[in-house]
């Protein structure tokens, strides 16, 4: 059973050894018990640290914290701290053009994130964004963004206790700038201007192990394009087709959807579902023991459609009361194809949130991936989180190679499985 501030129960007392087994054997196998010479002096828990309770684990107050830059931490003749704006054309651009050419690549450097323009407006501007939180280094002379690490206000409900915390995203530095310990400067700089506003706690994911996830979840992938995702190398021909005639066209056939929705009256969301969304939303979300608490205003700017961004569907119900029963969305990133010759961008749909109440879950994601499909996207993609491990098998996704980790900053968190987890980070 679990209650407020303790985790307790031998069940999940089994499972939680179970995952910390699992972050050992990692941390192991990725050299990461070694030394953090910037983690090692945050508030974070430690990779080796059992942790049985939750709540912050340290406490402080705004006095305390300086009101002016970390300067004296930047090569100051070559760099400074710039705040860019996200509504200026110019600016986004070069935000656009540093992640495009430097964010998160895969292993194998064969594809790397390029979240497009309009995206990148739309995931930096929530509700109550700040200004300050998009904090980029320029260069002094060419006046060039050279590294960047954005903060958003976000409520997040962690067992019982909401809190009001930022999502970290989008850090990145020019590859020319790599290895010179500027990372850190960026995440003390952010941290410091967020603490300005009252706020001790941060979310965030990443693909690497660091000290110390409290979950770690499997990217899936579910062809939609099975030919260029083999031309591109995302995909490989399995060992049981290597030896048919034309194995590329028995993997579109096995990957093959209808091409109109399955349920009747799913249709995408409009502004005026937007109330009957929230309430189905907010109910659903209490399931998972970290969720976010959204108001109204963050469900409309986080689903309300945008081409080629998000894309929310609800099924309303057939009768006079128009009711709202289920609703999904999924969200899109570009990647650029590093360096092939035929295909350029790989465009890719990820699975957002989700309720199903009247259609299973499976049925829903069905037409959600009918809809991306037709959209253009070649690969949708989700995480085993939430509910999610109940319609992988049946539609076909497959288990990607890498894991995304959940890092919580300031936070005492025993570590949870995939499935406990209601959060969705863009
Ligand atoms: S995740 C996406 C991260 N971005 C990329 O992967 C893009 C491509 N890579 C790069 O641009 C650079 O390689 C980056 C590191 C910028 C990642 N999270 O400057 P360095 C630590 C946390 O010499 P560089 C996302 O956006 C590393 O362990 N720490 O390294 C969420 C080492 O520290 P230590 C990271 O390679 C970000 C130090 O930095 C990460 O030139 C959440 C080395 O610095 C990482 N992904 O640059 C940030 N990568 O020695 C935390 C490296 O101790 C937020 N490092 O091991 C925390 C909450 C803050 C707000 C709190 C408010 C209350």
């Amino acid at each position: 059973m679990e209650t407020n501030n303790t985790v307790d129960g031998r069940k999940s007392n089994r499972e939680k050894e179970k995952l910390e087994a699992i972050v050992e054997k990692l941390a192991l196998s990725q050299n990461a018990m070694k030394k953090h010479e910037f983690w090692d002096t945050q508030p974070i828990v430690k990779m080796n640290e059992k942790v049985n309770e939750i709540g912050p684990i340290e406490t402080k107050t705004i006095s305390t914290i300086k009101n002016t830059p970390l300067s004296h931490s930047l090569p100051e003749e070559t760099l400074c701290w710039y705040e860019m704006d996200v509504n200026n054309d110019v600016e986004i651009k070069e935000l656009f053009d540093l992640l495009e050419n430097n964010y998160v690549e895969d292993d194998d450097a064969t594809i790397r994130l390029a979240y497009s323009i309009t995206f990148l407006k739309w995931a930096l501007t929530p509700p109550s964004w700040k200004k300050e939180w998009h904090l980029t280094i320029i260069d002094r002379q060419t006046k060039k963004f050279m590294a960047f690490i954005s903060a958003i206000p976000a409520k997040m409900r962690v067992f019982n206790e909401i809190i009001q915390m930022v999502e970290i995203n989008f850090l990145c530095i020019h590859k020319n700038l790599r290895s010179s310990r500027l990372a850190p400067v960026l995440i003390s700089e952010i941290t410091r201007r967020v603490n300005l506003h009252n706020i001790w706690q941060a979310i965030n994911t990443a693909g690497i192990l660091l000290p110390k996830p409290f979950c770690i979840t499997k990217y899936m992938h579910r062809h939609l394009n099975s030919s260029k995702l083999i031309e591109i190398k995302f995909a490989r021909i399995p060992d049981n087709l290597i030896k048919s005639k034309n194995p590329v066209k028995l993997l579109e056939e096995k990957y093959k959807l209808p091409s109109t929705y399955q349920i009747d009256n799913f249709r995408p969301m409009v502004k005026k579902d937007i109330p009957q969304v929230d309430i189905l939303l907010k109910n659903y979300l209490k399931k998972f023991k970290v969720a976010p608490e959204l108001s109204r205003g963050e469900i409309s700017h986080w689903f309300r459609p945008i081409t080629d961004v998000i894309q929310s569907f609800v099924v309303e119900s057939k009768d006079s009361e128009h009711k709202i029963t289920d609703f999904i969305s999924y969200y899109i990133i570009p990647s650029t194809i590093i360096g092939h010759k035929k295909h350029k961008i790989l465009k890719t749909a990820y699975l957002y949130y989700y309720v199903a109440e009247k259609y299973t879950l499976t049925e829903l994601i069905k037409d959600c991936l009918i809809h991306a499909k037709n959209n253009g996207c070649d690969v949708f993609n989700c995480l085993d989180i939430m509910e999610n491990k109940t319609f992988l098998e049946e539609l076909l996704f497959g288990m990607g190679t890498g894991n995304l980790y959940y890092y919580i900053y300031n936070y005492k968190l025993p570590m949870m499985k995939s499935d406990d987890l209601g959060l969705v980070m863009l």
